[in-house]
């Protein structure tokens, strides 16, 4: 098997993707497969790239799963990552690409050991055995949340904002504005502060639906009139906005108060990046964006979402740390293994499955990226071309949507014909 082959890969239908060719998940998707019909009102949500079961991806050329054609040559994954991960013929990451018409669920991912627990007590919902950090790189204007807000900050909510206060009991409201420390300087001080975020955030899922759903009207009643701190513009355009489109996704849903007062908001623009560690809140409200996680499709719920829900779970997982969101923010770097005229960077999360590239090599330029230690998978998001195994005569055409495996090892070569191509890599190294 050659060393750089073309891959066909599936699209998740989640409802709250981007409808019909409107999704880069449907273009994409398309570009690869003929056959593939956009339906104009479906939602095309996810493509996934790699082998993990729940939607494998395939050869172009010969239509065999991927995860065959790796088991069979054992040079393509290599023997380091092979030993350290999940053996020949599965790659240790998850490559996508997600199109968010609609807000995500409010959700977390497991780690390894909490992952073996759900699976095994529940492998309908927790489909397999792995931790699931993940990185979400912008394609365009992006805006999600994630992590809890600073202390300060849900202070400043529950005594700003009588309806997010009136879901909680008022001894638990109190006794968080009370005791809660902005910048604990011990260990004792720390932890007593997840403890009081913890109580606060279980507060706020399980209180009653009657309560939850009057309350959420008298929220959005009062951004629609602007009163209380919706009479602030800066608040009205950024949460009151906010408060207002996620209401008409999910009308009156907890989502509300657990996202907009709990959790960080977070624009990003494109060529930005978050990366949440396992246990860390989040739900994605909008755009385009290159997703990779440790290949496992693992997602505690609640909120947001017609899915599964397990809030006790949730609420049991979470680390409770809190940050401004700057600190998720990913610091990209110009990565120095790649040799040409384009620009090649790399955004590398502090685990071990994998890290990814984007490079940009403008019209009738070349760059090469020299020889990934281990497996890759890369997907063009603009511009076309061509990609080759450096010194090979042989050329693979490129568009937005082609999806490519580079076994380890290999040194690739993308040219532009038409427009500045871009793609991205993930790969993983031990
Ligand atoms: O597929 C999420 C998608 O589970 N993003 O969200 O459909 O479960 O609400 P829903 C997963 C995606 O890769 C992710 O983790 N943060
Ligand atoms: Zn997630």
């Amino acid at each position: 098997m050659p060393a750089l082959f073309q891959l066909s890969c599936g699209a998740q239908q989640y409802g709250w993707g981007k409808l019909g060719d409107s999704s880069s998940v449907a273009r994409f998707a398309a570009a690869t497969d003929p056959k593939f019909v956009i339906g104009d009102k479906t939602p095309y949500a996810e493509l996934w790239m790699g082998t993990h079961p729940s939607v494998p991806s395939k050869s172009v050329v010969s239509g065999d799963l991927l995860a065959d054609i790796l088991s069979k040559d054992h040079s393509l994954i290599g023997e380091a990552v092979a030993t350290k991960f999940d053996g020949f013929s599965s790659l240790p990451f998850l490559f996508k690409v997600l199109s968010i018409r609609n807000v995500l669920s409010i959700q977390a991912h497991p780690d390894k050991a909490l992952a073996a627990q759900l699976h095994s007590a529940d492998p309908k919902n927790y489909p397999d055995d792995n931790h699931k950090p993940e990185m979400a790189i912008a394609l365009d204007d992006f805006e999600g949340f994630c992590g809890f807000r600073p202390a300060r900050e849900i202070k400043t909510f529950l005594s700003t904002v009588p309806q997010f206060k009136a879901i909680l009991s008022p001894a638990l409201a109190d006794r968080f504005s009370s005791s809660v420390i902005d910048t604990p300087t011990t260990d004792a001080e720390e932890q007593n502060n997840k403890a009081l975020l913890q109580a606060l955030f279980e507060g706020v899922m399980t209180a009653s639906s009657t309560v939850v759903e009057t309350e959420a009207q008298s929220l959005v009643d009062s951004v629609v009139a602007k009163s209380g701190i919706f009479s602030d513009p800066s608040i009205y355009s950024i949460l009151g906005d906010l408060i207002l489109r996620l209401n008409q996704q999910f009308p009156l849903d907890i989502g509300l108060f657990c996202g907009v007062f709990l959790l960080n908001y977070v624009t990003l623009t494109a060529g930005e990046a978050i990366f949440l560690k396992a246990k860390d809140p989040h739900a994605y409200i909008s755009g385009d964006i290159i997703e990779c996680m440790a290949a496992s499709d693992n997602v505690v719920r609640a909120g947001f979402t017609p899915k599964f829900k397990d809030v006790k779970n949730l609420v049991a997982m979470l680390t409770y740390d809190n940050a401004p969101v700057d600190d998720q923010k990913m610091k990209p770097a110009q990565f120095g293994r790649a040799a040409g005229d384009g620009d090649v960077t790399v955004y590398n999360p502090p685990i071990p499955e994998f890290a990814v590239l984007r490079t940009a090599v403008k019209q009738d330029k070349k760059e090469t990226i020299n020889a990934l230690e281990g497996p890759s998978v890369v997907v063009v998001t603009e511009g076309t071309g061509f990609v080759g195994i450096k010194g090979s005569e042989e050329l693979l055409a490129l568009k937005p949507g082609f999806v490519f495996f580079v076994g380890a090892g290999t040194d690739v070569e993308f040219s532009s014909s038409q427009g500045t191509v871009v793609a991205y890599t993930a790969f993983c190294e031990v």
